[in-house]
């Protein structure tokens, strides 16, 4: 069985979900950023959450977690086929998830919590989170209206995408999303799938 490295509110919701979408079957171990355990720590050295095993199998990348479920454990409609109208768009998204949004909340929360109170405000501060409501626009503008990234279905894209309004929550920048954006997660926050595993602790 699939052993998850959690946190709640941290980016093991975006595996949580996708296994509760699809009924993988899945097990939780403890992450925590403040007191690691051995386990974990020998897991992932990294210390990032999360970090998934699977048999042999050890990941520390939530998009790639969700990647290798859904090969190994589909076929999902979650993902698009290179053959399907918004592959593109698919692929786009799942990664833009991570790598335009959620990333550039790394920097962001540690300079909240661990600056000196003099740097908490600093230049980069603002930059990232500028540039995080700046994406932010420009997915509102692209989804105009519509409920879902891409195919015009359900996918493990928005998965990625909505866990920036998970991890705002840190640094109290949820309030600034587009409005755009807010609907658009409210509407997958609706999903009893990730409403089970925002639940798990
Ligand atoms: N790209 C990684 C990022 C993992 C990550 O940074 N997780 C956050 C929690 S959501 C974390 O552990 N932050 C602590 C740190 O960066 O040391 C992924 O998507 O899994």
């Amino acid at each position: 069985m699939l052993k998850i490295y959690h946190s709640q509110g941290a980016r093991s919701l975006r595996v949580l979900w996708l296994c509760e979408e699809m009924g993988v079957p899945y097990e939780t171990a403890e992450a925590s950023f403040f007191k690691p355990s051995d386990a974990f720590k020998t897991v992932n050295p990294l210390r990032t959450v999360p970090a998934m095993q699977d048999g042999d199998v050890t990941m520390i990348e939530s998009v790639a977690m969700m990647i290798y479920i859904m090969s190994k454990h589909g076929p999902t409609d979650l993902e698009v086929k290179p053959s399907e109208a918004g592959y593109a768009d698919y692929l786009q998204y799942l990664m833009f998830g991570e790598a335009g949004l959620a990333a550039y909340g790394n920097p962001l929360v540690a300079t909240r919590f661990m600056a000196p109170a003099d740097q908490k405000q600093n230049f980069t501060a603002g930059y990232l989170k500028t540039a995080i409501l700046k994406r932010l626009e420009f997915v509102g503008e692209r989804l105009d209206g519509r409920p879902y990234v891409a195919a015009n279905r359900f996918t493990a894209a928005d998965i990625s995408i909505a866990y920036i309004a998970t991890g705002a929550k840190f640094v109290g920048i949820e309030d600034e999303f587009p409005a755009s954006i807010k609907a658009y997660i409210e509407n997958l926050w609706q999903r009893p799938a990730f409403q089970r595993a925002a639940a798990v602790k």
